[in-house]
């Protein structure tokens, strides 16, 4: 070191606790070492090579630091003179990191270094080390403004690997910018899968090439009677593309043989006789649709539907609906299903379905959704199919807070904000083994939103609750404890520009 040069200050940090900072969903351990990190304009990001995946969790780290506090901190670049301290996020072989989205911390004064065996496990860490960073920072720590990030100890890793929520973008129609706020805000709390339902009685959403009629005649109507609309397959691929890009996966749901009236209206020789006469719906009736399930024609329709969405959806997963076809014959809504299942499993994707479908012979790798009742899902569990628990009492976005909500219905009940967290998928539905359980997902069926105020109404601040629900040992579900972690998403869900429910239940955060 030359002669006159200082040497490095001890920077005099309050003490700190890192048990304590409010993360949401809570890690599964937190060690605290009382100390702290001092992000600033010293700092430098890090990332393996060996995988470009790696580096883009850097990048996206960067841009979220840049956008919560306006500190630009690089990635990857060599030639930083002042680097004082560097966030290192590192491709790790450790077998402590035990499921892909595994991730650990080790924040110490001058490095935080993040460990995880895949690019996902690297992001969703990222989550955590978003939710870390201070608003404010403190200006009298060195000469430069610094966020003071508690040192200490995660280890941490999802419950479930099927962490989800549903939108519903055919009763009313959201555009690419408001799924795109919405995927946003799902990543923030470690989401990592978003239902599209694409198709509905009220509105088809999704261009078929070889079917244009789908979106030329389906697509034009509502619930209410506005004008619709749908997605172009750019449009969807785009979509596709920003969740991958964070590490969300969509599942697309064409909603049949039931819910099928904008689809048969579009194309006449779908319809099923013992259904109603298709014509524009704009109201909210369920149940009175369907496809015809015996005609060869439906199903080679059918082949190119799912094959033209199969072919832009790289996620596992190809969700048919099969709910409420309430006109449909048992016997032909059996032998509908076991025909669809047969073309999905031809695009090479897994089946999902409301769990209607379990009256099928379903393939044991076939999945259950469960919403109602819970027999189906009960057989189909027997079967060996995994089931995605989304009871309709407990975890329905759309459900009404209460009597004098502004939106949403109410035939499940109300669900307050402490309801729709005091339960436990692994043993809320009695019979359904925690080996059977994929995940859970939170849908928002759309009758009576359709902007992203209204949406965010509805799922603020639930959908916090269930990625919670989701992600966190059962253990650490507490009510009381995690009302507090969510009073302190204030600042995020403000600086994001999310409207939420502001229930009297939770002491807000608020200046
Ligand atoms: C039931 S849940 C439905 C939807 C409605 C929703 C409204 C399910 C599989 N079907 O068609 O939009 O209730 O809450």
């Amino acid at each position: 070191m030359a002669a006159c040069q200082t040497e490095k200050k001890e920077i005099n940090f309050p003490k700190t606790d890192l048990a304590n900072a409010p993360l949401i969903p809570k890690p599964i351990k937190t060690i605290p070492t009382g100390s702290a990190f001092g992000l600033d304009a010293s700092t430098a990001i890090y990332t393996s090579i060996t995988d470009p995946e790696f580096e883009k969790v850097g990048q996206f780290l960067s841009k979220s630091i840049k956008e919560k506090i306006g500190l630009d901190v690089t990635v990857n670049v060599s030639t930083e003179e002042k680097l004082e301290r560097l966030i290192y996020i590192n491709q790790s072989d450790s077998s402590d990191l035990e499921s892909p989205e595994s991730y650990q911390f080790y924040i110490k004064k001058d490095s935080i270094l993040l460990n995880a065996k895949t690019a996902a496990g690297a992001f969703r860490g990222v989550q955590t080390l978003r939710q870390l960073i201070p608003e404010t920072s403190n200006d009298t720590l060195t000469d430069q403004p610094m966020w003071v990030i508690p040192s200490g100890k995660i280890v941490d890793a999802p419950k479930y690997g099927y962490r989800g929520s549903m939108l519903d973008v055919a009763r009313h129609f959201f555009t690419v910018e408001e799924v795109k706020k919405y995927i946003d805000a799902l990543a923030y709390y470690k989401f990592n899968t978003l239902h599209l339902h694409l198709s509905d009685d009220q509105g088809w959403r999704i261009e078929i090439k070889s079917w244009p009629k789908l979106t030329e005649v389906g697509s034009a109507s509502e619930v209410g009677g506005g004008e619709g609309g749908f997605y172009t397959q750019e449009e969807y691929k785009d979509l596709v593309t920003y969740a991958a890009d964070r590490h969300i996966t969509i599942v697309p749901e064409i909603d049949m043989p039931g819910h099928t009236n904008a689809a048969s209206l579009s194309y006449p020789f779908l319809h099923y006789a013992g259904a109603e006469t298709p014509r524009v719906r704009t109201d909210m009736k369920v149940g009175y649709s369907s496809f015809d399930a015996r005609k060869d024609t439906v199903y080679s329709f059918l082949d190119d539907v799912i094959c033209e969405i199969a072919g832009m959806t790289p996620g596992p997963y190809f969700h048919i609906g099969g709910d409420e076809s309430h006109v449909t014959k048992k016997s032909d809504y059996i032998y509908f299903v076991e025909k669809v299942e047969e073309i999905v499993q031809k695009h090479n994707k897994r089946m999902i379905g409301w769990n209607e479908i379990a009256q099928a012979e379903i393939n044991s790798n076939s999945i259950a959704q469960l919403w109602n009742e819970p027999e189906n899902a009960l057989k189909a569990a027997e079967n060996g199919s995994k089931i995605i628990i989304s009871p309709a009492k407990r975890a329905y976005l759309d459900m009404q807070y209460d009597s004098i909500s502004e939106y949403g219905l109410h035939w499940a009940g109300y669900i307050p904000v402490d309801v729709g967290y005091k339960w436990d998928p692994e043993t809320y539905v009695e019979g359904i083994s925690k080996e059977s359980i994929l995940g859970i997902e939170a849908p928002l069926w759309s009758e009576t939103i359709s902007n992203s105020a209204e949406l965010e109404y509805l799922a603020f601040p639930r959908i916090i609750g269930y990625a919670e629900l989701g992600w966190s040992i059962s253990e650490h579900l507490n009510w009381e404890d995690y009302k507090e972690r969510l009073a302190a998403q204030v600042p995020y869900l403000e600086a994001m520009q999310i409207n939420y429910y502001p229930t009297k239940l939770v002491d807000w955060e608020r200046e």
